[in-house]
């Protein structure tokens, strides 16, 4: 079913059987290059479960397993640093909020490294790269005519003595009726809105309805000349999930807005109009009445992504030499790059609209995302994770109690793909216990002990595959085969399940030979079971890594593989089973994966909260 060439095809499950869709291809160009990139994470504070099982987590899985297949990936991430919740958490820390930034920037990225996100660059928004090309876009969209200037009422707290930014201003949503709505967007109804919109507006800092509208220049995006252009765009993604299409089409169905890509702050990208020529109309843009405004935090957030990728080119120095332009612009990039999104589903219209709109404005040849794989909420038992409430489990905490793959595997086998997921202690503590410990932790370390019991630390030697082992290479070929498809298709519970039934089979193979009766009798069989259930640790340690690249690792060294004898399976998979080779020494490695106790459980729950009363 899938062939190492640059086609492959992918089943995508419907009712009862399979489609098979072509991917990789565009025309008759091959994408061979892979561009990844996650939603960037806001820089205010420690990101929870949700944010990662969401976003940075599945592009992760999903980068490891496109490099296993050799193919050519760049992975890309950054803090979101922008806005006013920075500029409102660095006044709560006594700190500039550039200080600030950069202090959680490495908060952020020494947590991703303990996850093991393996970016390529994770970079930060108000890099000099971002606000390089920020400009640049504002620059040719203007002077191709889709920004267009408006005096704004803004809102002006009294209280505050401030303009208050979009998210600042709630009120009753004239959608859903929701009455906590921000200004930029209903959490409810998923509307994004304007904070003149709202009913009851009042402030989210002060509570007060002691507000005022003022008048202030801003520059609106003209993104309602784009809606022919993006429906048909929208409309050419058959394999976009149908939690990203219909998201994105609902937005144009109500009619496209033009948005507002200015305010009225002091943190963020400065306005430079004065380097701005001529509109089509001939207009100058009014420099004066744009003095001092930044632009919005969701006009220069998803620009990073490409920013984040000029950072990483320019970090490198001499013979490292890397280009950025061949991933994003130009004939090449169009040609051979397929550009994949991870995000949350309140993330989508931004990258389904606004960010799609300000590359086709700029008449430049900038590469547009080909996949979207958005994701449902991840819940704290029955209600939200919450950054404010600080309810749910913080990625710092998560990695003080546990070793990453323990929240890998649960947030990968739980996806909140199709639907809501919700998070307990105790669904946790089964999965792990069952899938790690008892499956495949079990298996490898039964397997090594036992061998290391009855012939010392080395593969034994003597006998011959038989039909058991026929049977067990044919339904790991048959599950290999889903695996990678569903991986290929970023379908990452059912990829999970697939990897899960893959580590089942040693454990039945293992209870079927039996090496531990066999050896009383015939030493030669038991010597054939446990080298291929050593060699299926080798095969579990490669095809596990996309997930649990920890454990995967460790299994690896105890094997002692070296990186060639890693390599993502290529023929059958009947080959693999006969890799290493009697006379091989190993160690036996510790316990992979410690059980949680049920009493741990419940200390957990106590300290973290469980069920919302
Ligand atoms: N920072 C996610 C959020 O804060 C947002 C993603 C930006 S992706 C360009 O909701
Ligand atoms: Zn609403």
């Amino acid at each position: 079913m899938l062939t190492d060439g640059p086609f492959y095809m992918v089943p995508a499950p419907i009712c009862a059987g399979f489609i098979y869709l072509v991917r990789e291809r565009q025309g008759n160009m091959i994408q061979n290059r892979i561009l990844i990139t996650s939603a960037l994470p806001y820089i205010n504070g420690i990101k929870h479960l949700g944010n990662l099982a969401g976003s940075m987590l599945p592009a992760d899985v999903y980068a490891r397993y496109q490099r296993a297949r050799g193919r050519e990936v760049l992975f890309i991430c950054a803090t979101d640093e922008h806005g006013t919740p920075a500029e409102l958490a660095a006044l709560g820390e006594g700190l500039p909020v550039a200080d600030y930034c950069e202090k959680w920037w490495g908060v952020q990225k020494k947590l991703s490294d303990g996850f093991g996100l393996s970016f390529d660059h994770f970079g930060r928004s108000s890099s000099a790269q971002n606000r390089e090309l920020t400009q640049h876009f504002a620059k040719v969209l203007w002077e191709n005519g889709h920004i267009e200037e408006r005096t704004t009422r803004q809102v002006f707290s009294k209280a505050e003595a401030r303009f208050l930014p979009d998210r600042y201003v709630i009120g009753t949503c004239p959608h859903c009726g929701y009455d906590r709505a921000g200004g930029d967007q209903c959490e409810n109804c998923t509307r994004v809105l304007d904070p003149a919109d709202l009913k009851s507006p009042r402030s989210a800092l002060s509570g007060s309805s002691e507000i005022e509208f003022r008048d202030s220049k801003h520059l609106f995006l003209k993104q309602s000349g784009f809606s022919d252009e993006l429906r048909a765009w929208i409309n050419s993604k058959v394999e976009w999930p149908q939690l990203v299409s219909s998201i994105a089409l609902k937005w144009l169905d109500e009619g496209l807005q033009d948005r507002g890509i200015t305010r009225d702050l002091s943190w963020g990208v400065p306005v430079n109009a004065e380097t701005w020529g001529r509109n089509p109309q001939g207009q100058r843009p009014d420099v004066e009445g744009l003095k001092g405004k930044v632009f919005y935090v969701w006009f220069d957030a998803p620009i990073e992504y490409i920013g984040a990728t000029r950072e990483w080119a320019e970090a490198a120095t001499g013979s490292n030499a890397r280009d950025w332009k061949s991933w994003w612009v130009g004939e090449e990039a169009q040609a051979k790059v397929r550009y994949v999104q991870f995000m949350g589903k309140d993330n989508v219209p931004f990258h389904t609209v606004g960010f799609p709109v300000t590359m086709l404005g700029s008449g430049e040849k900038w590469k547009l995302v080909d996949q979207i794989k958005g994701f449902n909420w991840l819940n704290y038992y029955s209600g939200k994770f919450s950054t404010s409430q600080k309810r749910g489990v913080f990625m710092d905490t998560a990695l003080e109690i546990l070793p990453p793959d323990f929240w890998r595997w649960y947030l990968t086998a739980n996806a909140p793909e199709s639907s809501d997921a919700s998070f307990t202690w105790q669904h946790f503590s089964d999965t792990v216990n069952k899938d790690l410990a008892d499956v495949l932790g079990n298996f490898v370390n039964r397997t090594l002990k036992f061998t290391q019991g009855k012939w010392g630390s080395v593969i034994p030697e003597g006998g011959k595959l038989g039909p058991k082992e026929t049977k067990l290479t044919d339904e790991l070929e048959r599950r290999f085969g889903l695996y990678s498809a569903f991986l290929e298709d970023i379908q990452l519970r059912k990829a999970a399940a697939e990897l899960r039934a893959i580590w089942v089979l040693g454990n039945e193979y293992l209870a079927d030979a039996a090496p531990w009766t066999a050896i009383r009798t015939d030493k030669d069989a038991a010597a054939v079971s446990v080298r291929v259930a050593i060699n299926l640790i080798r095969l579990f340690a490669i095809l596990s890594s996309p997930v649990i690249p920890f454990s995967a690792k460790a299994m690896a060294d105890s094997l002692g593989l070296a990186p060639d004898e890693l390599q993502w399976p290529k023929g059958k998979i009947a080959g693999e089973i006969s890799v290493l080779k009697p006379g091989r020494t190993f160690e036996v490695p510790p316990v992979l994966f410690a059980k949680i106790p049920p009493e741990q459980v419940i200390a957990w729950e106590a300290r973290f909260g469980g069920a919302p009363a």
